[in-house]
């Protein structure tokens, strides 16, 4: 606080202490930096201010942030596992890509990338399988589909689909030692149809861990773990923007209350039974516009 007209510190909020913090920036800040931490700083003062925190309840709030720290590494991500469950990562998702889903002719909406993704994951031949640790409860499900372009809507030709998702004990491959090493994890590139197709598993809902400080988050919240459902997706192709996505099952039961709010009606699919092919029991059709 500013010293006061006879000199003693005042010992009412200085009305100008946000301001001065934000102010305290030097002029080699960049004009971004400048815009976003200024908005940062004004409202976690307001805040602050509004819920009247106390001590203990900052160093709380300090304590959970150092132990999402602790527990996160190249497998853990819990940060991000964080920011999921107070709907963050959607809310970034749906300010970045806002734009391109309100358009006429939209390509496919895009969802959250999530903590499990790894960028090294094997590529494929179109029609095989990205199941490599087979499972009991598991039914297999033929995905394809083709990529087109949103404009013209012809195929695009090369253009790679990495598919992820999590086995049916809940487990991404790398939480679960019982997985080979990218277990469900396959880039696939379209051919001169715009084709792709892979064989993967009728995904199952699971909870995000919560053993950390997510999960604490949760249970202070009353609120479950559970994420319906879902198939992780990249797009990519060099001239055209990337999208990232996710595929939820019609008949699923966390629809409506994804942990992380994820879902969004245009993402959500249906799998048919499929009859004549031994390789797989259910087919999803799914093409992907860019
Ligand atoms: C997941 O599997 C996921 O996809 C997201 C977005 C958050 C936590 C776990
Ligand atoms: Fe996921």
């Amino acid at each position: 606080a500013t010293a006061n007209t006879n000199g003693t510190a005042s010992h009412k909020f200085d009305p100008n202490f946000t301001h001065n913090v934000i102010e305290a920036m030097g002029p080699k800040t960049s004009p971004r930096m400048r815009e976003v931490m200024s908005c940062l700083i004004k409202h976690v003062h307001d805040f602050a201010r509004e819920v009247e925190l106390t001590v203990d309840e900052w160093m709380l709030g300090v304590e959970l942030l150092n132990e999402a720290g602790k527990m996160s590494d190249h497998k853990r991500n819990e940060g991000q596992l964080v920011c999921d469950v107070i709907g963050l990562e959607s809310l970034v998702d749906e300010i970045t890509f806002k734009k391109a889903a309100d358009a006429v002719d939209a390509p496919t909406a895009s969802a959250i990338l999530g903590p499990f993704f790894r960028h090294d994951a094997p590529v494929l031949e179109n029609e095989s399988s990205i199941i490599q640790t087979p499972v009991e409860d598991g039914e297999i499900v033929y995905m394809h589909g083709t990529v087109t372009d949103h404009k013209t809507k012809k195929p695009i030709v090369g253009a790679t689909v990495d598919a992820w998702q999590a086995s049916t004990n809940g487990l991404y491959e790398q939480q679960d030692d019982e997985q080979a090493e990218h277990n469900l994890r396959g880039k696939f590139k379209t051919d001169e149809n715009g084709h792709y197709g892979f064989y993967c598993l009728k995904p199952t809902p699971y909870p995000v861990p919560f053993d950390g400080p997510a999960g604490k988050i949760l249970q202070l919240l009353d609120r479950h773990p559970f994420r319906p459902a879902h198939i992780h997706l990249i797009v990519q192709h060099e001239n055209y923007k990337p999208l990232t996505t996710q595929i939820f099952n019609s008949q699923d039961e966390y629809l409506q209350n994804d942990s992380v709010f994820a879902v969004k009606d245009s993402l959500i699919v249906d799998f048919v039974p499929l009859n004549g092919n031994p390789k797989a029991s259910l087919e999803l059709n799914y093409p992907v516009i860019l």
